[in-house]
């Protein structure tokens, strides 16, 4: 799929409430439109979410997170495209591996649900993005304290990937996210993204969703997402250069070429 470079895995909230693009994709044809044109930009993983995790937001039942994913994942691996399946719940992200997804995405690192480590380590083929998490989003930025943000997040991970690998799940399955903007004031995400060096010593590829988050708004004064896609952009060539394993964004193309800028100045 790649040429040793960043992918872009684009973002596809089927959520009525999610920050930057909640609502817009919320019915079946929406989405599937919405995710052709991120094929034709060039899209390497889509990522399919039925539950917002913004700060504060309530969780949904798990039926109606099933009917809102499922039918457009079968859709989605039926086009021929990688699927992500964004959820916290294992018999959410088993439905969507019997619909096609190869990789699940949990925000929670394994932590919300007990059941979520079986399901990947029965599952060897699914790669599996583990973030860092401190809690559900109506209780997360109350936990945004850290002395040294780096060491903690790498810990923290750390010990989730031990219980991950006691579970059966295998080291090549694993991917890790310091997860942006979850349990994190801007000072955290910004001094995350400069030391991702840090986290690469333990050894897994990276995974960085940082598209239109608020610490950018609050850097630039831009109160509305859109507004923070240009610096969105210029973190995405950084992090191309600094060799992530990708990035989840909510635009492709212009992910695209910023990558493509980043691989020429590396040759
Ligand atoms: N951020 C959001 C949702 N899912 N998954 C990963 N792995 N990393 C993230 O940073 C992340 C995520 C919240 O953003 P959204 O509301 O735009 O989906």
């Amino acid at each position: 799929m790649s040429e040793n470079r960043t992918l872009v895995m684009g973002i596809l909230n089927i959520t009525p409430d999610s920050f930057a693009d909640g609502g817009k994709h919320f019915d079946f044809e929406s989405a599937i439109l919405r995710a052709k044109e991120m094929i034709d930009e060039g899209v390497d993983i889509i990522d399919v979410g039925g539950e917002s995790t913004r700060p504060g937001a309530e969780r949904v039942s798990e039926e109606e997170e099933r009917v809102r994913v499922i039918p457009v994942v079968t859709e989605l691996a039926e086009l021929g495209v990688a699927v992500s399946i964004d959820t916290m719940r294992a018999s959410t992200a088993a439905a969507a591996i019997g619909a096609g997804a190869t990789y699940v995405n949990d925000v929670s690192g394994g932590l919300a649900d007990i059941d979520m480590a079986k399901v990947i380590a029965g599952n060897p083929l699914v790669q599996y993005i583990v973030m860092h998490w401190r809690g559900h989003s109506v209780a997360m930025q109350a936990n945004a304290t850290y002395e040294d943000v780096v060491s903690e997040v790498k810990d923290e991970l750390d010990e989730r990937i031990i219980e991950l690998l006691k579970a059966g799940v295998s080291a090549e399955q694993i991917i890790i996210d310091p997860g942006i903007g979850f349990a994190k004031k801007a000072e955290h995400n910004w001094e995350l993204l400069r030391n991702l060096d840090r986290l690469a010593l333990l050894g897994y590829p990276i995974l960085i969703g940082a598209s239109r988050k608020k610490f950018l708004g609050e850097l630039l004064g831009a109160n509305s997402p859109d507004d923070r896609e240009a610096a969105t952009i210029a973190l995405t060539t950084n992090l191309a250069l600094a060799g992530v394993w990708g990035v989840r964004t909510h635009a492709v193309k212009a992910h695209r070429d910023a990558i493509a800028v980043a691989m020429e100045l590396l040759k």
